[in-house]
């Protein structure tokens, strides 16, 4: 008994002892690969601010082509995540941002000035 249970253990402690090295080593090859698709995932589509509706809590933005919803360039009106962002642009303002579907109604879920 005693023989087989030390090989038992020692079987069972061999990958134990290599698996922090390969989570490691996953992590930094994760991070690598994640990075250019996050930033291009931000703020990826380019677009122009046409009106500020601080009241109806929208933009109006003639954008360039929507890739994530499949939308040609046009000009139309948002809704914002953030009301904040309505303080952050105003018409003439050219904008990165990035569009997504939220509760139905397409909404701008980052913003930032070009
Ligand atoms: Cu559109």
């Amino acid at each position: 008994m005693k023989t087989s249970s030390f090989v038992l253990v020692a079987a069972m402690m061999a990958p134990a002892m290599m698996t922090p090295a390969a989570w490691a080593n996953d992590a930094q090859q994760q991070q690598g690969a994640q990075q250019p698709v996050q930033a291009g995932a931000f703020a990826a589509n380019e677009g122009e601010i046409r009106k500020v509706d601080k009241e109806q809590g929208k933009l109006t933005i003639k954008h360039g082509a929507l890739l994530n919803l499949d939308m040609p360039a046009m000009t139309m009106v948002f809704r914002v995540k953030d009301p904040a962002m309505l303080e952050q642009v105003s018409a003439g303002d050219k904008v990165k941002l990035q569009v997504e579907k939220v509760n139905g109604a397409l909404t701008v879920t980052d913003l930032a000035k070009q």
